[in-house]
């Protein structure tokens, strides 16, 4: 189950928003195949493992990270293709979340002879598709919302400037992030005030599609974002109606997408996920500024933050991760569960999880 969980991480960047899943068969103690899922739409892992095995796989036991699939899909029904090769024995890391399966792949094995074996290594089964078992379960993208800061919590100094806080280990593994996820967000004071590109700078990474929140569609025509946006997919969400304005971006090679605002001042994030979920973005990465951050987290769109701390003191008076409106009294705080710590150089990284009750 190990092998198969690396086998399905293969996939990252490229599958969604179907799950990373990964299989491996063993038959008499060794391995005679092993596959991921691929690319979106293309063969599950169970017919990629079947079809790289390099003797029958009769009498086989087949690990795989998620429970086979039982309906007709882009693909036909793996349990099918389990039950035509003879396999014998089959050991599953979770049930699929998705209610055309839902124990209903398993039950189909059983029926068929075929031993059944239920969460070997769950927990990590689980973990690898965190966006997936979100996504199919809400329809809405799983959002986290990512900053640097200083041991201070500032996210800039008191002039503005803010490159960099973060170390290079740190920005890293935030291109790693980019590549996972299928989108990325940012408040249009972002995108004024660093002109950032917002890809993915890995070698054979994903670009997220670009998110800015934009409310009276004031975007430079300039910047860098709208000057890339023919090759890598922007997405300007607006309150704006103005169909010159909007057709000017549009020639640029941007979406814009008109959403109705909440207190005609605000774009209104919940419709704006329900939307984004509609079409196929399961995931998107918040990266700013800090008045997006607050919006995002009072609607409660926001799943997971991640902090990376840098030991640095900024002092003055300067700029902290999550501004808006903020709450009176700490009683009343947005709570986040016990949070997971990582290094990256001289930075930690805390992710914590949003209690939602
Ligand atoms: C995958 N890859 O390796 C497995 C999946 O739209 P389809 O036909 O590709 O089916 C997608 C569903 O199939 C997915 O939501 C999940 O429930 C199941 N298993 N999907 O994309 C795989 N094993
Ligand atoms: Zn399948």
């Amino acid at each position: 189950m190990k092998i198969a969980l690396e086998m399905a991480e293969k996939g990252i960047g490229k599958v969604n928003p179907n799950p990373l899943v990964g299989a491996v068969i063993v038959k008499d103690n060794r391995i005679i195949g092993k596959g991921y899922h691929k690319t979106y739409g293309g063969l599950h892992a169970e017919r990629e493992a079947l079809k790289s095995c390099f003797e029958n796989p009769s009498g086989a036991t087949m690990y795989v990270t998620l429970e086979p699939c039982c309906h007709y899909g882009k693909t036909p029904p793996c349990v099918d293709a389990i039950i035509e090769n003879g396999i014998s024995r089959v050991v599953v890391g979770i049930r699929d979340p998705n209610p055309l399966v839902g124990g209903k792949g398993i039950d189909k094995l059983r029926k068929n002879g075929i031993a059944v074996v239920e969460g070997v290594l769950e927990a990590e089964c689980r973990s690898l598709n965190t966006i997936f078992f979100h996504y199919i379960k809400t329809k809405t993208p799983y959002i986290t919302l990512k900053y640097a800061m200083t041991i201070d919590g500032k996210i800039a100094t008191k002039t503005g400037a803010s490159r960099w806080i973060s170390g290079e280990d740190s920005r890293i593994n935030v291109h790693t992030d980019r590549n996972t996820y299928s989108a990325i967000m940012v408040g249009l004071n972002t995108v004024i005030s660093d002109d950032p590109l917002l890809n993915c700078r890995l070698e054979q990474g994903n670009d997220p599609i670009r998110i800015i929140c934009d409310t009276n569609l004031k975007t430079p025509l300039d910047s860098k974002i709208v000057k890339t946006s023919v090759d890598n997919k922007t997405i300007i969400v607006t309150k704006s109606h103005d169909e010159k304005l909007i057709k000017l971006y549009e020639d640029c090679g941007c979406d814009v997408l008109v959403q109705e605002s909440l207190d005609n001042d605000r774009i209104d994030l919940r419709n704006l996920v329900q939307e984004l979920g509609s079409r196929g973005i399961d995931s998107i990465l918040l990266e700013g500024g800090s008045t997006l951050a607050w919006s995002a987290l009072e609607a409660g769109i926001v799943d997971k933050v991640q902090a990376y701390i840098s030991p640095k003191i900024f002092g003055g008076i300067a700029k902290t991760p999550v501004a808006g409106k903020g709450i009176d009294f700490p009683d009343n705080a947005i709570r986040l569960s016990k949070p997971k710590v990582r290094y990256f150089g001289e930075d930690i990284l805390l992710e914590s999880e949003v209690l939602k009750c």
